[in-house]
Order: structure tokens, then sequence, then C-alpha cells
């Protein structure tokens, strides 16, 4: 896909500013990435603490033609993390659905993918990524969630090798996804996830229900078994593994 990276010291969000060049017609792959970001965002009106030593960084993609989600690239970008940091770092890193990277226990990335469609085809999508490497401290809310490369290691990690790392795996996956479909994806994406074979807790009309998480649609679903039925569940459900 070839890359066009902008850098900018602080930003509201990366994925505020690809989604802004991506409506004015930015080719795929052009890359947006912050040293710090002011209002970075999580899914459902979430925050994300962005404070500089962190890779915040967002993609744009024109998977023109293609019946993919949203979901679809989010899932694909968590497996290229995870590999990222089990290839660079030999963390290992698992997924929990659909877009957290986390080792030992403790969220090291989150992915927000945003798709802008035209009619019924795909216009763009912003793949929203942001990686904890060398950061100072977390915030009280975090200190016990959240954990970063550096934390792990017990070394700073260079930034700009990590995203020259992630890019690479994304342009690879991105790829095969385009070429083959994303079935060799969730078929890769399956190693790493946590999820599966888990219990969890999702919102249905109003109360939250729980049941068991059986496997991964090829739409990027999660497929929840519950009283002899499968239901497939998204992330607007808001889902929690328990
Ligand atoms: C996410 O949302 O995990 C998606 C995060 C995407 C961030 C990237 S950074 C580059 C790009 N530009 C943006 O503005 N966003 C993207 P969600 O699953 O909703 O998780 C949000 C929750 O994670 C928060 O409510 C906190 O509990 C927790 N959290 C916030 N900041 C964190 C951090 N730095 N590390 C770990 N957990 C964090």
């Amino acid at each position: 896909m070839g890359y066009r990276i902008h850098h900018y010291e602080r930003v509201s969000s990366t994925n505020e500013v690809a989604s802004k060049l991506a409506g004015r017609g930015a080719p795929e792959g052009t890359v947006v990435v912050a040293k710090a970001q002011s209002k970075g965002r999580g899914r459902l009106g979430r925050k994300w603490f962005s404070p500089p030593g962190g890779l915040w960084m967002s993609v744009v993609l024109r998977p023109r033609g293609k019946p993919f989600e949203a979901l679809n690239i989010t899932l694909m970008a968590g497996l290229c993390v995870a590999e990222t940091l089990e290839r660079l770092y030999g963390l290992e890193a698992v997924i929990k659905w659909p877009n957290d990277v986390r080792v030992r226990d403790k969220k090291i990335c989150g992915v927000l993918s945003e798709m802008r469609t035209r009619g019924r085809e795909i216009d763009y999508v912003v793949l929203g990524v942001g990686v904890n490497a060398n950061i100072g401290f977390f915030p009280e809310d975090l200190c016990e969630v959240a954990t970063c490369i550096r934390r792990e290691l017990g070394r700073e990690v260079s930034i700009k090798d990590l995203m020259m790392g992630l890019l690479e795996s994304l342009e690879e996956r991105y790829g095969v996804l385009l070429r083959e479909g994303f079935e060799p994806i969730l078929r890769d994406w399956m190693r790493y996830s946590d999820t599966i074979g888990r219990r969890v807790r999702f919102r249905d009309r109003g109360g939250f229900v729980e049941g068991e998480a059986v496997g991964v649609d090829l739409d990027g679903s999660l497929l929840v078994k519950m009283d002899g039925e499968t239901r497939r569940v998204f992330t607007s459900d808001y889902v929690y593994v328990i």
C-alpha cells in the first residue's frame, strides 16, 4: 500500500485528524502519528489516556468494493499489535475481543476503527491504534488495569521502531485481508485470543445477560452460546469478559 506518514507533536485525536484528511481525499496508507493527544478517544465515548511516551497512530484505509466491517479491521489490527509485541520484544500478548491487547492481564493497547460509508460502499476506515510504550505513570484509575512495554521489559523502547514494525505487519495482514478475505486473519487471531471459552456478559434489551464465548464470525462479531442458542454479539452491546 505504501505509507505517507504525517508527524505531529500534539493533536486532539489522531483519528480525528486522519478522518479530516480522509474526508478531503487523502489516499489509503496516509498515517497520522502524534507524540501526545489532548482528546484521545476510546469506543463508546470513552477517553484514552495519551501522554508523551505512547504510540498514538491512525491509518487511513480504503477497502473499496470489499464487504468488510470496521470490526474486521479492528480484529486484524489487534492481531498485528500482538504479534509485533511478540516479535520485537518477546512479550506474551493476548487479545481480548474485540480490541484490547493485553500483557499479564493488563491492557497495553487499544484499537478504534471508525468507518465512513458512501451509499453502501465503504468510503474510508480510520484505523486508530494506541500502544503504551514508555509511559512514565498512569492515573489512579488505570494503574492496576494498564501496563506499558517499558514496565514489562524494564527498559525504554524506540517508538519509531515500534511504529515501523507495526506498520509492516499491518501492510502484510491488510494485503491478506484484501486478497483472501477475513478467514486466514481470523485463524491467526484465534491463536492470540483469550476470550473464546470464557463467560461473557452483554447488554440485551436494557438488562445484561450472560453466556459462553464460543467463536468469532466472519463479520468479526462474537458468537455467544446461551440456553442452547448461539447469539451474535457486536461491540455496541457493551460486552464484558467475566
Ligand atoms: C479503546 O477503547 O481501547 C480504543 C483506544 C484507541 C486509542 C487510539 S490512540 C490513536 C487513536 N486516536 C484516538 O483518539 N484513539 C485511537 P475502549 O475499548 O473503549 O477502552 C477505553 C478504556 O480503556 C477507558 O475507559 C479506560 O478504562 C482504558 N484506558 C484509557 N486509556 C488507556 C491507556 N492508555 N492504556 C490502557 N487502558 C486505557
